[in-house]
Formats: structure tokens, C-alpha cells, sequence
């Protein structure tokens, strides 16, 4: 036996005569509570005639409200109770109750009275609350919590492109410890706080500073003993501090255990964590009072503005995603496996990087970095502004302080930010006194916050994330506060073109020489309904955002002095002011809200994941629609993209090979000739002769060339009018064509023109309106002003034609939207009022008369009308639009054949 084992043996014999006596308690309680939606007046005393709902935690009230036609969502105040079951054992005890996130402004009663309140909706408090509770034998106990998410000009966020859901929509845990314990009341931290100030692969150093509290009535003689234990549970390494601490006394230890002889290093391939277990034990007694284990990672980095991130000494590109904390119809109220699934989402895309934006976020999220090896930022909700009040910079800095404090062991964490595009919407006009204060103003709190948090954490980096104005941002003073810049960038998207994001790279290059840069965001909206095979900006095509990403991945890898990325967003999410395709949400995900990965999901896959891998593009879109390619020629070829990280792709369809691809930048394009029906696509790569495969079914409705073909019948057809992309609606299993000119023995408009937005500084893609009515917003947001006819050459028969309108002009201002990032700047105009009047027939039957805002075409607003229509003496049918008063349109048509 060595000398160390036989030290270790002893050692461990010694620690077995601590009796394990008063452990820390820490349980949820999540489970029925009672909740009311609005203000109760003088709780306690009249709360009985309150309507209580039983719900459960997590919990949020905004579920339901921020995705219906209204606008705006109830930001205002709420109640929950719950009925606590306290032993009398914990007479003795130290009590109180955890909140993980409650948005945003607290206040805590129990039995009555008030026990803590707490401000900022996205970290944790902790409410201590012995002193109200009742121990009397069959007393009730009873926490209530007051919460409001209202806005409020002193708390960050002011203003920001995703929706302040109200509610308790993290765990609560019941806390109770022996009254002896490590301090638990420290801005809801671990009270013990890890660092590393030296590890290389030869050896490590490690820091642990903290405190304990005595509580108890006498002076107490203490141990502190830490053992770092490694991923088998043996203890590696450990140190023992003795002291003292009077009644009431709260003491500060540090401890430090140096020469960790090669260590096994922390990376993404390889997250290795260690244990850093910390005990508080009675020195005279020998009894154990309080137990907490925190994480460890050894790794050590820096940013380089020359040449990038390096972690132990290795170079890393930093590619990843930021993430929101929302679902679809769940709001923010999301159990711990959610965001866990989030974590493993983006690992298995093969990123090494999670930019926790724009707030900081579930601890599950930092535990799932620091297991699965993704390096992470975490930021305070300092969005597009601040308000220059006293009370904004202190609830801001105590953000930053308990953002730091709670996320400080994760060995994943590795910057602290604040401020995201903070000086997107600026208050006072240009050049004025106000303007010039209010820019100093925020230099000066930016300052603050990175001087709290290079005091807080002298260790990590600081980051402050911009929108693409570099003056602003330059001329502000703030890029030369934080250790890294962050940009988020957008060119090719909401302005300018995709060679505007390498130029604005470069010129940070030139302008920052010295400074380290991420790219904090960048994204292009995609509904995952829309496609098109001419994608243009704006257009919410799938396509376009992966001709968006490659160019963006393309131009960051080509730079070595480009740290990292971050797209915007890891998945669709919720944002209740925004409109568009699919109003109340954000399209940027490369996931949809439901977490289906989209194409550009696989195009990063193929970038960046390690082993063999090949997805085939358009997976989700499974059921297609297209025409023939002529009468005898029933086919109707598409492209169709395969991602991989293979060299090339070969691809069958229905077994037949369509031959092999070489992948470019990890894709591979392919021309695949679709018949009626079942298509059955295989994607194959080799590697070292084995297959590695992927595989889809797709269904695709092939439209007659000529709509009288015997081999092909007709069944229906769906038009989106001015319109060039394909709409899938998989509810209804249909898919929308984009529109196209009249051809003989076919379908067509005749005469139109595509409806565009007028003085709009962005390219919109039809109308960026909510149009209310229906979820099928791409289709009644594109139109054809003018329209002369709709002709359709089918065979004699009974036919349901389906009419569909939305009055795309109102006089309504439309909202300037907050996250428009466009550099031109637009202020929505008001439209001209549509003063439009028209009736439509159907083979000389005029079905809808006089149609106009002062019927059934109000601004904004779905309209849809079905008629039955006899097709006879072969002239199939033929929509007739007649002007009265201003320009026709047509939004959406639908024919489908009865018999
Ligand atoms: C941004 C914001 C982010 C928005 C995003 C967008 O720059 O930081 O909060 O969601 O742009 O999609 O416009
Ligand atoms: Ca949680």
C-alpha cells in the first residue's frame, strides 16, 4: 500500500465516524398549487370568496393568450398559494423556500404576512421564512406568492422581440437545513464558488471560497472539508479547514488545493466533470451539519483577436445557437427535460457552443453544457434600451451580480454578458443634448456592470452582443469596454445583401484589431410550411435560409479572427408583437417550435458534426405537390439538397439511382423527377464500404399538365395568388402551387400584378401583416391586384371552387416593429385606403357581388367563399373579375372535383 492510499484510508476511516445526522433538505414543491388570474385586495383577509384554480409548477398565464388574434397579452398581477407540510422537526431548522424564476416581480407572504419580495423574472431567490411558520401540532402553513409581470420602465426588459410570459414557471423547492449551514442567502447562489486560477494538462490548482452561518445560539468549533472526487467517486484530493463561529456569525473561508496532478481536462469531445463535495462538520461532536456538491471542470482558454478561441491550447471555432426558453402553447413553463432536450438538440448538430439569450435561463441548462460539453455564454435582459433612472442600473446590476453568483461552478460557462443591442431603439433625436446624455448614460452603466462582474469573476470573459451598427456602437464607447464584441448580424436579411456580412466582419477586423469578436446572432426567418425553388430574401422559404446560412458559415470559417457564431435561433419561438407568416412567433429556428429540425438544422450538421453522417434536405417536407412535366411525361422534376459530411451522396428514388453528388460545403444538390404518389428516397454515403443511409417517403400529388388528361385525372389544385413559393398545410394534407399565367389546356391568372408593400424600407414578401381569421397566413398575405380572370381548362364536371381574399391596405399604422434591424431604418407608412369594389363570376354566373371594405373585405381579415360550379360543353371554368370602383385582387384559390 502507498503512503497516499494508507493517508487515504485513515483519512476515510475518520470520516466514517461522522454520524450523517441534519442534512440539507431540499425537495420541490411544484405540485398543487392554487392559482388566480389578478389582483386580490387585502390578502389575506379576502381571499375566500377568490375562484382558485388548482394548476402545477411550472406555470405560466400567458399560455394561451399570446397566440390569439387580440393583441397584447395580460401583463399584470396574479395570486398562487399552496398549503406547506412542515415536520416539527424543523423547529430547528434553518427554512425556506427556492424559487427557480418567477416573472418578474414577487412578493412572498407566509401565513399572512410578508417574507421576501424579489425583482427580475429570470433568476433565482430564496425566501427565508422560519420565523412566520407555524409548528403547533396540526397548524397550516400557507405560502402565497404575488406576482406581476407588468411592464415597468426600472426592470430590464424594456423592450425586446420575445414575449414577457408572467408566472412561476420554474421549480420551488422547500429548503431546510441544520441552522448551522453553508449560506444559503447569497443571492440564491451555492454559497460556494469554484475557481481554477491555474490548470494545464501537467497539473491544476483549485480555489474554493464560501461562507457558513451559525444560527444556532452557541459558538460552535467547525470543519470545512472539501473533497474533489472524480467521475468514479474517488476522492482525488481534499483539504480541511477548522474555525470557529460565534452565535449568529457568518464566516468567509477560502481554500486551496493545489497540485492536482494531471488532471483530465474538460473539453465538448470530452467533458470530463470532477466533484467538488463540501461538508460542514461539528468539530466537537463529529457530526455532520451540511453537505453541497458543485461541478468541476479543468480547462483553460482565451480569445485571441488575431486568431480565435483556444481551449487547452487546442483551437476551437465556436459554432452553436442561442436558445429561448419557451415551447409552443407551454410559454416559459417547461419542465427540467425540455431544456435538457434543447442542450442534447444543439450537441447532436455538432456545435461546441450555447449563447444562453437573452436572460439567463433554468440551471438544468449550464448542467446540461457542463455534461454534454457545450461551452456557453449566459447574459443579464438588458434589451434595445435602458432607462436612465437610479433604480434600472441597480436592478441591473443586482442581475448581473446574481446571474454570476447562481451560474459561477458551471465549468461550461466561460462569458458573462449584458446589454444586447442596446442601442436599438434610442430615445431623443439625433444630434440633440438628450441623445448625447442618454449614450453616455449607457457607457456609463455598461462600465459598471463590467466592472461588478471583473470583481465578481476575475476569471472569465465579458461580452457586450451589438446590432450591426458599428458607429453607434464604436462612437459609444462600447466596444472597448468588454473583453469580446459581440455582433449580431443580419445583412442579406432584414437589409442589404449576404456579401454585407464578410465586409462587416472585415471592417471590425481593421477598425478592432485587438478586439476578439463573435458573431452573437445571425438568422433568416424560415416557416417551416413555406418553400420555394426561387428563394429571395424575406420570402420565409426554407431554401432561402439555407442559401443565408451557408453563406454566413462560408464567411466565418474563412476568418480566423471570427471566434465564433451563434445563429439565431436554435428553435422557433415565441414573440406575441410580431406578425408576418406566422404571427406571435420569431421563424428564425433552425428547429421549429416543436423542435423538428429544419434544413439548415442538417446543412450544420453536415459542417460540423465528426462521424458519418447524411440526411436528405426537405425532410419534413413529405408532402408535395407539383405539374407533370407534359401529358405523356408524368413526372415533375424538383430539386432536392442532401447534407453530409462525406466526400459525395448518392441517391435513389422508388431503388432507381439517380447517380452521385459531390458535397460542397456539406451539401449536395440533386434533381429528383417525383412521380404521382409514393417517393421513396434513399441517401446513401460510403464509408469504408459501409452504407451510411437516410431515407424518407415522400408524397407528392402530381398535377395534370393538361387538365383534361385521361392518364392523369384532375383531383384539385391550390393557388396562392402573387405568390412563387409552394405552402404546405399538413392539417389539411394540401399543398398551395405558386401561381402562374394562363396557358391553354391548363390553369392560370390572366392579366394582375403581384401585390407589394409600398415604401417599405425591407423587402416584404406580400404583406407583413397578421391577417386575422386564419392560420394560414402566407396564402392571404400574397396577392394578385388587377386580376382580370382565373381560367381553368378541366373536363366537363361538378367542381367546389373556393374564393380567398384579404384586404391587404389599411389605414392602421403598422406597428414599428421593435426588432426591425434594417439599417435603412423603416417607420411603417400608413397605406392608402382601399377603396376597392369588384364582383366575380363564375362561368357568367356572378357569385360575389359588389365586393368591397363595406362588405365582406375588411382590412386584414380572412375572407373565403365556396361555390358549387358546373363544368360544361368543355369550357371548363372561367373566373371573371370586374372592377366597379379601384383594382380587383385575389388572395388564394381552391378547385377540387366532385364528380
Ligand atoms: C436581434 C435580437 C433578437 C431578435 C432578432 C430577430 O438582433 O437580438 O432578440 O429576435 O434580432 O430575429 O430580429
Ligand atoms: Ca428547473
Amino acid at each position: 500500500m502507498s503512503a497516499l492510499t494508507k493517508r487515504l484510508l485513515i483519512l476515510l476511516l475518520l470520516f466514517q465516524v461522522v454520524t450523517v445526522h441534519a442534512q440539507r433538505i431540499k425537495a420541490s414543491i411544484n405540485t398543487n398549487w392554487q392559482f388566480y388570474k389578478g389582483d386580490i385586495e387585502d390578502f389575506p383577509a379576502n381571499n375566500t370568496n377568490v375562484k382558485w384554480e388548482t394548476i402545477s409548477i411550472p406555470h405560466s398565464w400567458n399560455t394561451a393568450d399570446v397566440t390569439d388574434d387580440e393583441k397584447g397579452y395580460y401583463r399584470g398581477t396574479c395570486w398562487y398559494t399552496k398549503r406547506l407540510s412542515i415536520p416539527a422537526s424543523w423547529q430547528d431548522k434553518y427554512v425556506s423556500v427556492y424559487f427557480e424564476g418567477a416573472s418578474q416581480v414577487a412578493e412572498v407572504y407566509v401565513n399572512g404576512k410578508k417574507a421576501g419580495a424579489h425583482i427580475g423574472g429570470y433568476s433565482a431567490f430564496n425566501i427565508p421564512v422560519k420565523q412566520y411558520l407555524n409548528f403547533a401540532p396540526n397548524s397550516v402553513n400557507v405560502i402565497a406568492v404575488k406576482l406581476n409581470n407588468k411592464h415597468n420602465d426600472d426592470i430590464p426588459p424594456l423592450s425586446a422581440d420575445f414575449t414577457f410570459f408572467g408566472g412561476i414557471y420554474r421549480d420551488v423547492y422547500l429548503v431546510a437545513t441544520n441552522p448551522v449551514h453553508f449560506d444559503t442567502d447569497n443571492n440564491a447562489s451555492a454559497g460556494i464558488f469554484v475557481t481554477t486560477p491555474n490548470v494545464s494538462a501537467a497539473k491544476a490548482d483549485v480555489n474554493i471560497a464560501g461562507a457558513f452561518v451559525n444560527q444556532s445560539t452557541k459558538t460552535k468549533s467547525l470543519q470545512v472539508i472539501t473533497r474533489i472526487t472524480n467521475n468514479e467517486g474517488k476522492v482525488i484530493a481534499q483539504k480541511q479547514t477548522s474555525t470557529k463561529a460565534g452565535a449568529g456569525q457568518k464566516v468567509s473561508f477560502t481554500q486551496n488545493i493545489v497540485n492536482i496532478m494531471q488532471p483530465t481536462l474538460w473539453s465538448p469531445e470530452s467533458p470530463y466533470l470532477y466533484k467538488i463535495n463540501s461538508v460542514l462538520v461539528d468539530a466537537d461532536t463529529k457530526t455532520q451539519l451540511d453537505e453541497v456538491n458543485n461541478p468541476l471542470g479543468f480547462r483553460w482558454y482565451s480569445f485571441d483577436a488575431q486568431n480565435g478561441f483556444f481551449l487547452n491550447g487546442k483551437h476551437y471555432k465556436l459554432m452553436g445557437a442561442s436558445r429561448h426558453q419557451d415551447y409552443k402553447d407551454q410559454g416559459n413553463a417547461l419542465p427540467d427535460a425540455m431544456h435538457v432536450r434543447d442542450v442534447e438538440l444543439l450537441k447532436n448538430m455538432g456545435a461546441n457552443f450555447l449563447r444562453v439569450a437573452h436572460y439567463p435561463q433554468d440551471p438544468e441548462v449550464l448542467q446540461a453544457c457542463d455534461r454534454l460539453g457545450l461551452l456557453a455564454s449566459v447574459e443579464i435582459p438588458i434589451v434595445n434600451q435602458i432607462t436612465e433612472s437610479p433604480a434600472f442600473a441597480q436592478n441591473s446590476k443586482n442581475m448581473q451580480v446574481e446571474m454570476i453568483r447562481q451560474n459561477f461552478n458551471h465549468p461550461s460557462l466561460i462569458i458573462w454578458a449584458y446589454m444586447n443591442e442596446v442601442l436599438l431603439r434610442l430615445p431623443y433625436a439625433n444630434g440633440s443634448v438628450e441623445r448625447q446624455t442618454y449614450l453616455k448614460n449607457v457607457a456609463q452603466l455598461a462600465q459598471q456592470l463590467e466592472d461588478i462582474t471583473r470583481k465578481e469573476d476575475p476569471y472569465r470573459y465579458t461580452m457586450i452582443p451589438n446590432h450591426g451598427s458599428f458607429e453607434l456602437y464604436n462612437n459609444a464607447g462600447l466596444t472597448k469596454i468588454p473583453k469580446i464584441v459581440g455582433w449580431n448580424l443580419y445583412q442579406g436579411w432584414y437589409g442589404g445583401d449576404l456579401n454585407g456580412f464578410a465586409q462587416y466582419l472585415d471592417r471590425h477586423h481593421k477598425d478592432l484589431p485587438d478586439k476578439p469578436l463573435i458573431v452573437t446572432e445571425y438568422g433568416a426567418d424560415a416557416d417551416p410550411r413555406v418553400h420555394s425553388m426561387q428563394p429571395v430574401r424575406f420570402d420565409k422559404s426554407n431554401e432561402y435560409a439555407v442559401i443565408y446560412h451557408k453563406a454566413y458559415l462560408k464567411a466565418m470559417n474563412e476568418r480566423a479572427f471570427v471566434a465564433g457564431g451563434a445563429i439565431w435561433n436554435l428553435a422557433d419561438f415565441n414573440s406575441e408583437q410580431r406578425a408576418e407568416s406566422m404571427p406571435h412567433l420569431n421563424n428564425k429556428g433552425i428547429a421549429t417550435i416543436e423542435r423538428q429540425p429544419k434544413d439548415s438544422y442538417w446543412l450544420y450538421k453536415a459542417n460540423l458534426w465528426k462521424k458519418p453522417f447524411v440526411s436528405i434536405g426537405s425532410k419534413r417536407w413529405t408532402l408535395r405537390s407539383g405539374i407533370a412535366e407534359s401529358t405523356d411525361k408524368l413526372q415533375c422534376t424538383q430539386p432536392v439538397e442532401m447534407y453530409s459530411n462525406q466526400p459525395s451522396v448518392t441517391l435513389k428514388l422508388n431503388g432507381k439511382n439517380l447517380g452521385s453528388v459531390n458535397t460542397v460545403d456539406g451539401a449536395a444538390a440533386f434533381n429528383v423527377p417525383f412521380i404521382n404518389g409514393e417517393n421513396r428516397l434513399q441517401a446513401i454515403t460510403f464509408v469504408n464500404d459501409e452504407q451510411v443511409a437516410d431515407e424518407v417517403l415522400i408524397n407528392f400529388n402530381l398535377v395534370p399538365a393538361n387538365l383534361k388528361s385521361t392518364a392523369l385525372p384532375f383531383t384539385e389544385l391550390n393557388v396562392s395568388l402573387g405568390d412563387k413559393r409552394f405552402i404546405v398545410d399538413e392539417v389539411q394534407q394540401q399543398v398551395w402551387l405558386p401561381e402562374k399565367a394562363y396557358e391553354p389546356g391548363s390553369w392560370g391568372y390572366i392579366g394582375g400584378e403581384v401585390f407589394t408593400m409600398k415604401g417599405n424600407g425591407r423587402i416584404s414578401y406580400g404583406s407583413d401583416k397578421n391577417i386575422l381569421g386564419t392560420d394560414n397566413d402566407p396564402v392571404f398575405e400574397t396577392q394578385r391586384v388587377g386580376i382580370e380572370l382565373f381560367k381553368l381548362d378541366v373536363p366537363d364536371g361538378t367542381y367546389e371552387v373556393t374564393l380567398h381574399f384579404a384586404e391587404l391596405l389599411s389605414n392602421q399604422k403598422g406597428e414599428e416593429l421593435v426588432y426591425n434591424l434594417s439599417t435603412t431604418g423603416s417607420v411603417a407608412k400608413k397605406d392608402e385606403i382601399s377603396t376597392r369594389a369588384f364582383d366575380v363570376a363564375i362561368n357568367n354566373v356572378t357569385v360575389l357581388e359588389n365586393l368591397s371594405n363595406s362588405n365582406y373585405l375588411e382590412p386584414d381579415k380572412a375572407y373565403s367563399s365556396k361555390v358549387m360550379v358546373n363544368a360544361s360543353h368543355g369550357k371548363g371554368i372561367v373566373i371573371n373579375f370586374k372592377a366597379r370602383t379601384g383594382q380587383t385582387i385575389l388572395n388564394g384559390l381552391q378547385v377540387r372535383k366532385l364528380f
